[in-house]
């Protein structure tokens, strides 16, 4: 459980034109994170990896290249969760005889799972796979908004060691830190890392890690050594780089200037219905890079 501490891209994956993965481009990404943002993990499938728009073939492509490229040089979370729970437990079995360090799964979704479905559904996952699992609640894009009482009953379950935390909610995080001290935290809102790390998080997973995972970084380390004035600084820059990247389309931003950053001459397109970059998205997103990141 501690060795899954740390800080994790939420790996972004790069499509053809024609919606098939961008194999070359998917391990230049990996690669990346690994050599130049230093950063501790993966979390594979999430919702940075357009997850939700893939068929189930595709996803095992995706959870076999990152292994296959990033092998055990840091650590990999799959996010196998999915509406369809004979999927999630069909592709949690794939990533653990893949050697994943753990499972990761998003709560049901699209029905309005009541507390006993989301109950069931993770103790069924749990029960069918070897694997450590992270819960990973993200409310805004689910609409499944649990209280302090439903994860308790969920940390209960033996194979269940954390929770990725996709909230702004912080007491609703003060009280889960304080009450499950065992538990793993992750944060994943990255504009919120300073009052995440402040409530002693385990770690955090995001998007942004991808291309800004050194100053994420240094905001950890930071509030970890009480330099909080150093912390809010980078975070304040940090926020100035992460708006400009809503305001101007979050996938198509973060992935072109990861197509900057990696070289590629083919473009990473996202995944449809997902909006490709158009050319004036293009030009604000070089300033971008030129401003924040080259
Ligand atoms: O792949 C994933 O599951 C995530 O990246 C989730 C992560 O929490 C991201 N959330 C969303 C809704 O995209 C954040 O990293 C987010 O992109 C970032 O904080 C910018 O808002």
């Amino acid at each position: 459980r501690e060795d899954l501490k740390g800080l994790y891209s939420a790996l972004l994956v790069p499509f053809n034109e024609d919606g098939s993965v961008n194999e070359e481009g998917l391990r230049k990404i990996i690669r990346h994170n690994i050599d130049r943002m230093n950063i501790d993990g993966l979390y594979v499938g999430g919702s940075s990896g357009e997850n939700f728009l893939l068929g189930k073939e595709e996803k095992k492509q995706i959870f076999e290249i990152a292994k296959d490229e990033a092998k055990d040089q840091i650590k990999l979370i799959a996010q196998i969760g999915s509406s369809n729970i004979y999927e999630a437990i069909e592709l949690g079995k794939f990533v653990t005889d893949l050697a994943y360090d753990a499972i990761s799964a998003v709560t049901p979704f699209y029905y309005r799972f009541n507390a006993d479905e989301v109950y069931n559904y993770y103790k069924e996952i749990t029960e069918n796979v070897e694997n450590d699992l992270i819960i990973y609640s993200i409310p805004l894009l689910t609409g499944v908004d649990m209280g302090i009482k439903d994860f308790e009953r969920l940390f209960k379950l033996p194979r269940i060691v954390g929770v990725k935390y996709t909230s702004a909610d912080f007491y609703l995080l003060e009280r889960l830190r304080k009450t499950f001290k065992q538990q793993l935290i992750f944060s994943g809102f990255d504009e919120m890392l300073v009052p995440a790390v402040a409530n002693n998080v385990d770690g955090a997973i995001g998007s942004t890690y991808n291309v800004n995972g050194i100053r994420s970084r240094q905001i950890f380390d930071a509030v970890k050594s009480n330099d909080l004035q150093k912390a809010l600084e980078i975070q304040n820059l940090t926020n100035d780089f992460i708006s400009a990247v809503l305001n101007n389309g979050l996938y198509q931003t973060l992935k072109y200037i990861l197509q900057r950053e990696v070289k590629s001459d083919k473009q990473f397109y996202s995944r449809k219905p997902m909006a490709q970059i158009t050319e004036e998205q293009k030009q604000e997103a070089e300033n971008i890079y030129q401003k924040f990141i080259k």
